[in-house]
């Protein structure tokens, strides 16, 4: 830590108070975003994003946050609870169930708290909970999914159609809420629908890249060997579901031409949606510079779930795969005094509400499942913070076809998902995945050390014997502290 960062956060701990002034918020969100698509962490020779980067650069890289259930909307009821799913009560996307799944309206929110405490709040653009949002004096938010040209939104409560591009629009819409509550203190969640399948950008940015060949992950031709529930995921393969996204497919290509035809076009439009997004951050973060709030406003950015970017040869999310376990988080304010810093510890998305609550001066409560990141900003990380992060995805297939949750006790019933991903919950250590698909009753080990890919399963092997008991015990352990025995 830098000496200024120590002074600063020895005589905030010593006065035990916030800085003076409250700082505003500006928490950004987008949509299927991966580490690989943010040219900060280093990993992608083709796609830059400078003003995601600039966060990273003036502020802090997060390098291992994880997600509690890689899917939109539970994601997004964790972020705005600090709760797991079992206690918000989102488990899965929420447009076929909104009769069923219902974010639990007593628990806290990080908006609700803030507008509490004098906050004026605002929420903009991607919300894909079944309910209205609450604790916010002014929403203008995507129905659903919603769409990328000329989408209804629905504006505090009224729907109407607004022309223009979704991310734009988006942005538009949070100028104009910065414009009328400069004043401050302000909190802004504004959320893109980009890169979200049908991953269509701007017609401004629509040749980008079009020389440019994509390279393809190592796993792009992975077998699933070892792996029995990758194995059956079907429609998983990009070459299968995303085929009929695209009428200018060319015929008669082999599999294996299609395959990679299909590649390179959803990569490459995902690579044009997030330069609109950074180009449209830009925007904001210019209007922070314009308006002397730079210095006194928290930006965070991140992304809901993590995504298979053909890795295994896959799109979408959902299981506890690295790809899509892991989401870009930097975040920057530089009262605090903290400017490129690297932060290698294990966060999660349970961390997010606690983090902006406590930067904010305000105290936490108790039902957010989360802790502050600020330890961590400031040099001073605790002695007891996590070394293991619990994941709970739950597979919704009762819900669409109408029954109860014991639909599961049925074995055939397993993947009748639009993604045949069967529900599961696991632990992950700085060396370790583990894996269990309850409803079969089968695990999963991988040994991220030896084998970062994750391509061998070593369950039930004896040389990883020893470990495997631990991370089982690690795993119950996890589930009783965040009370998930449901
Ligand atoms: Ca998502």
């Amino acid at each position: 830590m830098n000496r200024r960062a120590f002074l600063l956060a020895a005589g905030l701990a010593a006065c035990g108070r916030a800085p003076s002034r409250r700082p505003n918020i500006l928490f950004v969100m987008t949509d299927d975003q991966t580490v690989l698509e943010m040219s900060c962490y280093g990993r992608n020779t083709i796609l830059k994003t400078p003003h995601m980067d600039r966060i990273a650069a003036e502020g802090a890289r997060f390098d291992n946050c994880f997600v509690t259930n890689s899917l939109c909307a539970p994601s997004r009821a964790t972020v705005l609870t600090g709760c797991y799913s079992h206690v918000h009560g989102i488990y899965g996307n929420s447009e076929k169930r909104d009769a069923i799944e219902t974010l639990d309206p007593s628990l806290p929110t990080f908006p609700k708290l803030l507008r509490e405490a004098g906050y004026r709040t605002g929420l903009m653009g991607k919300w894909h909970l079944p309910q209205n949002p609450a604790g916010f004096d002014d929403w203008r938010i995507l129905p659903g999914q919603g769409v990328y040209f000329d989408p209804d939104f629905i504006v505090n409560g009224e729907r109407r159609k607004v022309p223009g591009y979704a991310t734009d629009i988006t942005t538009d819409f949070a100028l104009e809420f910065l414009s009328v509550h400069a004043a401050a203190p302000w909190c802004l969640v504004y959320q893109h629908k980009s890169p979200h399948r049908p991953f269509t950008p701007a017609p401004r940015h629509a040749d980008l890249f079009g020389d440019v060949e994509v390279p393809y992950p190592e796993t792009f031709n992975d077998d699933h060997g070892t792996r029995k529930v990758a194995a059956e995921a079907e429609d998983m393969q990009l070459d299968v579901s995303l085929a009929g996204d695209y009428p200018d497919l060319p015929p008669n290509l082999s599999r294996e031409e299609r395959k990679k035809w299909i590649y390179q076009r959803f990569v490459k439009d995902r690579y044009r949606n997030i330069v609109g997004v950074d180009e449209n951050l830009g925007r904001v973060l210019g209007w922070l510079d314009d308006n002397g709030q730079t210095e006194d406003t928290v930006v965070i950015f991140t992304s809901d779930n993590g995504y298979f970017l053909g890795e295994y040869g896959w799109y979408d999310k959902r299981f506890m795969y690295e790809p899509s376990l892991r989401v870009p988080l930097v975040l920057r304010y530089p009262r605090l005094g903290f400017r490129g810093e690297i932060i290698e510890r294990m966060v999660s998305n349970i961390d997010f509400a606690p983090t902006i609550l406590d930067l904010a001066g305000l105290p936490v409560p108790e039902t957010m499942q989360g802790r502050s990141l600020r330890p961590l900003l400031t040099g001073a990380p605790p002695a007891d913070w996590r070394t293991s992060h619990y994941y709970a995805y739950y597979d919704n297939s009762w819900a669409l076809h109408g029954l109860g949750k014991d639909a599961h006790a049925d074995p055939n019933f397993a993947y009748l998902t639009p993604h045949r991903v069967g529900p599961h919950r696991g632990v992950r250590t700085s060396r370790y995945t583990l894996i269990h698909y309850y409803n079969d009753d089968y695990w999963e080990l991988f040994d991220n050390e030896s084998d970062p890919q994750q391509l061998r399963n070593v369950a039930g092997m004896p040389s990883y014997a020893a470990a495997e008991t631990e991370l089982k015990r690690e795993l119950e352990r996890l589930r009783d502290q965040y009370g998930d025995r449901g």
